[in-house]
């Protein structure tokens, strides 16, 4: 059973970070629309979303991808790079206490889950504004027991290193090639984006299946070409506070709650 822990959009959604992108205004209620549909669409797909409790005062608790890294054998709670985030990982915690023994990275290193590529045993982590080497070296210190091994990846002019990379399937990428360098991933084959849609390197699998952003129409079809389900969702409103669709979800897969 694939469980989603999502976080609903805050009233404060207008304050959220920003790094790469000018702030403009953002409608929470139109973010909070897009936001159930993709939380409808992971149903459709035959994920249990579980909402862990909104909390206003947090502007982006929505992107709960960063707060933390869940693996099938423990979760790890982050210290996200952005102080005005470090308080969303205690709500999350609560919950995932729930499906998993947890871990924590503790200061000084940083490390948001936006940064966390997992192929296979390996977590490739991005080198980031949010991610610092610190953070880096404590994950590859959790994780070794499990027999995962922690790569880290340079890449530049985006936020995460899921802005630039994900998975479509076991050895099959979506990258955008300005911001990393493909050979980074050995092994894999590739779906580049389109020249025209740099930010349409996040996509999110769901089982057979793959979540992409109705944002950027040439690169999902390309998606589709290289013969892969791909489902598309509005994020608009989500975009301009700097997300993406893998960000809004924590998706694991988990035997019914223990608590
Ligand atoms: C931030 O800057 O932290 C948020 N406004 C956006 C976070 C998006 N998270 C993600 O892509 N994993």
């Amino acid at each position: 059973m694939l469980t989603a822990l999502t976080r609903p959009v805050s009233a404060s959604i207008e304050r959220c970070e920003l790094t790469h992108l000018e702030r403009i205004p953002i409608d929470p209620a139109r973010a909070r629309a897009q936001h159930a549909g993709y939380e409808r669409l992971l149903q459709s797909l035959g994920v249990t979303v579980r909402r862990v409790p909104g909390d206003d005062a947090l502007p982006d608790a929505v992107f709960i991808e960063d707060t933390a890294v869940v693996l099938d054998e423990v979760a790890i709670i982050t210290r996200p790079g952005a102080p005005s985030r470090r308080p969303e990982t205690r709500a999350v915690a609560e919950v995932l206490a729930g499906y998993r023994p947890l871990r924590h990275i503790e200061a000084p290193g940083t490390l948001d889950g936006g940064d966390v590529l997992r192929l296979g045993r390996t977590l490739h982590v991005g080198r980031s504004s949010r991610t610092s080497d610190a953070g880096i070296a404590a994950l590859g210190r959790i994780v070794a027991p499990y027999g995962y091994r922690v790569v880290p990846v340079d890449f530049m002019e985006c936020l995460h290193l899921k802005t630039a990379v994900t998975d479509l399937a076991d050895d099959l990428l979506l990258v955008n090639p300005a911001w990393v360098v493909p050979a980074c991933f050995p092994g894999c084959r590739v779906v580049a984006v389109h020249a025209d849609e740099p930010f349409a390197a996040n996509a999110q699998r769901v089982e057979g299946m793959v979540i992409h952003s109705a944002r950027f129409p040439r690169t999902t079809e390309r998606i589709a070409r290289a013969g892969v389900d791909v489902r598309v969702v509005e994020t608009s409103e989500l975009a301009k506070a700097e997300g993406g669709v893998t960000c809004c979800s924590l998706l694991f897969r988990a035997a019914p709650p223990r608590g």
